[in-house]
């Protein structure tokens, strides 16, 4: 199965990563995670991105905050597709963040989530890995029934 690069501007992103986390985890996904920034670090930024196709990962996740262009520096060095996790990290509470990794330039695209969203990140990276892996396809899908039997439930118990 292809790896999960999971990239995070700061080691300050992390708590808003657990979600990402877990869900690679319960869902058995092989991931690798690495704290690069585009403003601190870029030239260890772009080398991972553009070995990482070769170094046998199939998606990219990239969390950060303030005038996040992380996503977009990776997405700019690797035809992978990239996950943008804007993270809430400042006074403009995420905005900054979200508007600076979804406005990417026509012919780099980077995939944005919501503010803080990494299960979703790390769900939408599974359902990439999972259009070639029919068990990891078979697990989403269990999992999205899960998900609407509980609201089911939910309807259910409801008595206002
Ligand atoms: C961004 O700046 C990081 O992704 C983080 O969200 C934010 C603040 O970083 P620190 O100053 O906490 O390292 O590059």
């Amino acid at each position: 199965m292809k790896k999960v690069a999971v990239i995070m501007g700061s080691d300050s992103d992390l708590p808003v990563l657990e979600g990402c986390f877990k869900t690679l985890k319960n869902l058995n996904i092989p991931y690798e995670a690495h704290v690069y920034s585009a403003h601190r670090t870029p030239f260890e930024a772009a080398q991972f991105a553009k070995s990482a196709r070769e170094n046998g990962f199939g998606v990219i996740i990239a969390a950060a905050g303030k005038a996040a262009h992380l996503a977009g520096a990776l997405a700019a060095q690797s035809i992978l597709p990239v996950i943008g996790i804007p993270v809430k990290a400042s006074a403009l509470d995420g905005l900054d963040a979200l508007l600076s990794t979804v406005q990417m330039p026509g012919g780099i695209p980077v995939a944005t989530v919501a503010i803080n969203g990494s299960e979703n990140a790390a769900l939408l990276a599974a359902q990439m890995i999972a259009l070639s892996d029919d068990e990891l396809a078979q697990k989403l899908l269990d999992m999205r029934e899960n998900m609407h039997q509980s609201v089911l439930k939910k309807d259910a118990a409801l008595n206002v």
